[in-house]
């Protein structure tokens, strides 16, 4: 009760920010883009989480409010030197593909702002699919023909079949960071990433590993092809003012 109460003012209070983490290349560690992740430090609550407080939103309007604001940052964002000519990973729930037309929402901002649509990725969880197909798959149609990409969040997680990856307008899948995790210990894992890695690789997509946390584990990644990482090992999601051309780590 408390966060719903509290989000209703978020945006208001000035209390919801927006920060970036890195997608690297495997061999050089050279930036590509950058996953936006939304923050709330409420001043009743202190930070929460957007794992808590995402879902409350997403049964109000306020994920749409918060997301329609979060767009129109990166917009501002990106005309700074650090994000310039770099792609930007934007999350949307699966319910938000109900409420909205969040194609026809970037079509307007990329026109307005006179952006290239290759700036933009969207980042859908399977659950979107298996939630309303239709809907979902009709607005990932009309961001790809604009020429924004669209990723599988969390892939390897959800319940979608993999027929859904065929039919639809996919360009990445994002191998969930439970994968990654215990690459090092689990033999079982092991095998799951590199199928999820051929599996994409033969349907034309490019894969992204998630949750890349140690030097073996990138090593492992970047031998079995995986096109790009994102993890602690690289950096977490810093906010627009502490992004450096020196984060990376090597
Ligand atoms: O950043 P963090 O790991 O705390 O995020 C937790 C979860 O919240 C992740 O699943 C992430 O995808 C989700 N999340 C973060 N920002 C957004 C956002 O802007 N929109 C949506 N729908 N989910 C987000
Ligand atoms: O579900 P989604 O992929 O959007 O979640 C992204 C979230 O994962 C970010 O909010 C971030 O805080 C978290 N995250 C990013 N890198 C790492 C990592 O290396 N390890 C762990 N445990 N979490 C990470
Ligand atoms: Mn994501
Ligand atoms: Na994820």
């Amino acid at each position: 009760m408390k966060i719903k109460a509290g989000l209703g003012q978020a945006l208001v209070r000035d209390e919801i920010s927006v920060v970036y983490q890195p997608r690297v290349t495997p061999d050089t560690a050279v930036v590509v883009g950058y996953e936006a992740l939304l923050r709330w430090h409420s001043g009743e609550l202190g930070a929460v989480s957007p794992a808590e407080f995402i879902p409350v939103a997403e049964s109000t309007d306020a994920l749409d409010q918060i997301t329609d604001w979060l767009l129109r940052q990166v917009v501002r964002d990106l005309s700074s030197e650090v994000l310039s000519g770099k792609q930007i990973s934007i999350n949307l729930s699966p319910r938000q593909f109900q409420t909205g037309n969040w194609a026809e929402m970037l079509r307007t901002t990329i026109e307005q702002h006179h952006l290239l649509p290759e700036q933009f990725c969207i980042e859908v969880t399977e659950s979107a699919l298996v939630e309303d197909f239709n809907a979902t798959a009709h607005q990932l149609e009309e961001m790809q023909a604009l020429g924004v990409e669209v990723a599988i969040d969390d892939f390897g997680t959800g319940y979608s079949s993999l027929e859904y990856l065929k039919r639809l307008p996919i360009d990445y899948l994002k191998i969930d960071r439970s994968f990654v995790r215990d690459i090092e210990t689990d033999a079982d894992d092991r095998v799951i990433v590199e199928t999820i890695i051929v599996l994409a690789h033969s349907l034309g997509l490019q894969v992204v590993a998630e949750g890349v946390e140690t030097r073996a584990q990138a090593d492992f990644l970047q031998a079995r092809g995986c096109d790009e990482l994102q993890g602690y090992l690289f950096s977490a999601p810093r906010p627009l003012s502490e992004l450096g051309l020196q984060q990376v780590k090597m």
